[in-house]
């Protein structure tokens, strides 16, 4: 792809610094960055700062960092694609806005009406773009950057608090290539034939996959989360799945929006909990029909972010090759880290 050729869709006319130079920046990145498109022939992977991003995301994310700044108060979400995005938005979102009339039906909740990750935008994709974030008072923003490559606006001299969620990095890639090569069922080989699982593996595998290696996009939070407890707080997807009441508390305390021992008594936590449980999420008429503009000239179905929501998927489609291998470089890349997956 020529670089010159990209069609933009962020709004360089109310940035504090010079257009140009910014533009310029990203041109010259993205015409030296490595690249691959084997993921999808339609969007090429571009290497910046040892992560791999797709063009529009990479010229967000250099955006943001020359621009971003964090409300005091800001909360940003982290993840790798396809950890848990959509679901801590909505938890993180319902925490945020929950209100007694909210949570019993009594006033219109914004989860019902308009898919997560409407409620909560992200750094790179909707912060600069033309449109506008839908709640702009909600001091929410997610972001799949990694550790290393986030403005240096959060990560220095601020107050704002980072979550970030992981997942075994089997159901990650699964996740992944069900979603990006657009696959129904695993299971069919004649769909798989279109871009073979096991390729994916193997990208993912050398760290080729959307903000990968996996691993170290990862280990940037994992090892943050131990320097600054305070700051930064790691949520496992497994975790969540199976003890989900017990981390919506301790994610509710660790954004400062705790739940009163009133709202304990009247089971407000489980009330968040169901709200945004993958049963009730999914099949809302919002995330069942409607799609949503990624970007001007994206459009994306919601339910592609709503397939199964399970721990443990992959074992209807890894071969026990695959699983052995993605966990031989688990067990090599979290050695003495003090992190396993699951
Ligand atoms: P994104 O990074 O592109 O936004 P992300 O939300 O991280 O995607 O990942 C989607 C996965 O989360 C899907 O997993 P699966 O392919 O293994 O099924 C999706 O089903 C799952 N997911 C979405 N919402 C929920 C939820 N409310 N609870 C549990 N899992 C969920």
């Amino acid at each position: 792809m020529n670089p010159i050729e990209l069609e933009s869709s962020f709004d360089y006319t109310t940035l504090r610094g010079e257009p140009e130079t910014i533009q310029n920046k990203f041109k010259e990145i993205i015409s030296r960055a490595p690249r691959n498109n084997e993921w999808t022939s339609f969007i090429e992977l571009f290497q910046y700062q040892g992560f791999w991003h797709s063009p529009s995301f990479l010229e967000g994310t250099i955006l943001a960092q020359e621009e971003f700044q964090p409300h005091p108060n800001e909360i940003i979400l982290c993840s790798a694609p396809k950890a848990g995005t959509t679901w801590l938005k909505a938890l993180a979102f319902s925490i945020l806005t929950r209100s007694k009339n909210t949570l019993n039906n009594l006033e219109p909740n914004p989860l019902l009406s308009s898919t997560p990750h409407e409620c909560v935008p992200f750094l790179e994709v909707d912060l600069f773009q033309k449109k506008q974030t839908q709640y702009p008072q909600i001091p929410l923003i997610a972001t799949h950057l990694p550790y290393v490559s986030l403005p240096k606006s959060i990560t220095t001299n601020s107050t704002c608090r980072i979550v970030y969620i992981s997942r075994d990095p089997k159901d990650v890639v699964v996740s992944m290539w069900h979603f990006i090569g657009n696959i129904k069922t695993c299971k069919n080989n004649e769909e798989s034939a279109i871009f073979p699982l096991e390729r994916a593996v193997e990208l993912f595998c050398e760290g080729i996959s959307k903000n990968g290696p996996y691993w170290d996009h990862v280990l940037g939070y994992w090892k943050a989360s131990l320097e600054q407890p305070d700051r930064v707080l790691f949520l496992k997807y497994e975790n969540l799945k199976s003890d989900t009441k017990v981390w919506v508390k301790r994610l509710a305390e660790f954004m400062g929006f705790p739940f009163s021992s009133e709202e304990v008594i009247e089971d407000a936590i489980q009330k968040v909990v169901d709200l945004c449980s993958f049963e009730n999420l999914s099949n809302l008429e919002v995330n069942k029909n409607a799609e949503f503009n990624l970007f001007s000239t994206v459009k994306v179905k919601n339910n592609k972010y709503f397939r199964k929501g399970e721990v443990g998927d992959w074992k209807t489609c890894l071969s026990e090759e695959d699983r052995k291998k993605i966990d031989r470089i688990s067990e090599e890349k979290l050695k003495d880290s003090g992190l396993t997956f699951g």
